[in-house]
């Protein structure tokens, strides 16, 4: 997904989504490539496919996983983010529908700098 304009200076890729029955849970991952001089903020993610998406850290500690909100992640300029399994993810509560391999849902990421940037996401097991 490429930023309206020639500039590129922020592009979202790679964006998947686990395979989900409806009702349930799932999360989502993709990689930020900032290739701008200034820090930008993820500060929300819209689906319309779940009952509310929010962004979420993994982490383990003494021996015990476990993951809760964040407010907003921030990523450096001149650097690429993974949201990936064991960090960063978009939890999705209550998918709506039943999310099967190789279907593609719309994720709308909300950035401070660079507005909200539509990507595809391709359900994947
Ligand atoms: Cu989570």
């Amino acid at each position: 997904m490429i930023l309206a304009g020639s500039q590129n200076l922020l592009a979202v890729q790679n964006a998947i989504v686990g395979v989900a029955a409806k009702g349930m849970s799932s999360a989502a991952f993709f990689k930020i490539m900032n290739n701008s001089d200034q820090s930008d903020t993820l500060y929300a993610v819209r689906a319309d496919f779940a009952e509310m998406a929010q962004l979420h850290v993994s982490f383990r500690k003494d021996g015990l996983v476990g993951m809760h909100p964040v407010k907003f992640v921030a990523v450096p300029a001149r650097s690429t983010f993974y949201f990936k399994h064991g960090g960063y993810h978009v939890m999705l509560m209550g998918v709506k529908e039943n999310l099967t391999a190789g279907k593609k849902v719309k994720l709308e990421l909300l950035f401070r700098r660079a507005g909200t940037i539509t990507v595809e996401a391709v359900v994947k097991r």
